[in-house]
């Protein structure tokens, strides 16, 4: 298993519909690369897609996902996005994130919990994941809050947060959406907690052996690409060989 977080960081977003993946995945980027629809009443985001950039100094990729836990895809097609996003993220991600909004209450999330733990294993949960809150813009408006920080909001009113961030041993960031100084400060601290999530697993990504075994396909494919490029090389000197033969071949047939 790589331990390849100075370079590189590889995070999967997770979350209901509207949860705010898509934008969160964006802020996380610096630059709108996935996207996000207030206006559409479906689901913007239809399939796992990956996007890269280099935030920080490393290279940042991340995994954005459609909502798996409320939607209306049938098993056989959630089983697919599963399997896209476990080979998009290959050879496993630093952290799941899992997208929360503060300003609704939460009410299918800790199943969502239970499912992600179900799909990648309890430690996927328990060393990986994180809670990204969102729509903190939101519930500073709504004057919910009253004036306390979001987390003393979240500590005193909503035990219904609290137990989702048990869950996942104490992990959890408020995302500030947008693009400004504030939210490159807000991602800066983001990766540190992500380092510290790595660091805390032992200093490697998540992987399952369902992860691991679309890392030894890819590594056999890129064996075969190897073995193909070697061979088509091989063919083309025999070939060359075989031009400069017919063409040095004393004048007499000159074929090409
Ligand atoms: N005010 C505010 N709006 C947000 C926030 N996060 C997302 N939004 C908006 O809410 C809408 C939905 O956000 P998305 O990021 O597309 O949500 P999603 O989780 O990707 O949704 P699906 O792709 O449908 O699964 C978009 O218009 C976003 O701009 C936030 O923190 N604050
Ligand atoms: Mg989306």
């Amino acid at each position: 298993m790589p331990n390849d977080f100075k370079f590189f960081v590889r995070l999967v977003l997770l979350g209901l519909s509207g949860s705010g993946k898509s934008a969160a995945g964006n802020t996380i980027l610096g630059q709108a690369m996935f996207e996000s629809n207030s206006e559409s009443f479906t689901a913007a985001t239809q399939k796992c897609e990956k996007k890269k950039a280099m935030v920080d100094g490393k290279r940042v990729s991340v995994v954005d996902t459609p909502d798996w836990f409320n939607s209306e895809q049938t098993p056989d097609e959630v089983r697919a996005q599963i399997s896209s996003c476990i080979a998009l993220s290959s050879p496993g991600p630093h952290a799941f994130l899992l997208c929360v909004p503060l300003d609704q209450p939460a009410k299918t999330e800790l199943q969502a919990l239970s499912a992600l733990a179900k799909v990648f294993g309890p430690e996927a949960v328990q060393k990986h994941t994180m809670v990204l809150f969102t729509y903190a813009d939101r519930l500073r408006e709504s004057g919910k809050a009253g004036g306390k920080s979001v987390e003393e909001y979240i500590a005193s009113q909503r035990g219904d947060l609290v137990k989702l961030v048990e869950k996942c041993t104490d992990r959890f960031h408020v995302m500030e959406k947008g693009q400004g100084w504030r939210q490159k400060k807000n991602v800066a601290e983001l990766l540190e907690k992500v380092e510290q999530t790595v660091k805390e697993a032992g200093g490697q990504c998540y992987s399952s052996p369902a992860f691991q075994e679309v890392e030894d396909r890819v590594r056999q494919r890129q064996l075969e690409i190897v073995r193909e490029k070697k061979g088509i090389k091989q063919e083309t000197a025999l070939q060359a060989g075989l031009v400069g033969a017919w063409r040095g071949g004393g004048g007499k047939k000159h074929y090409l």
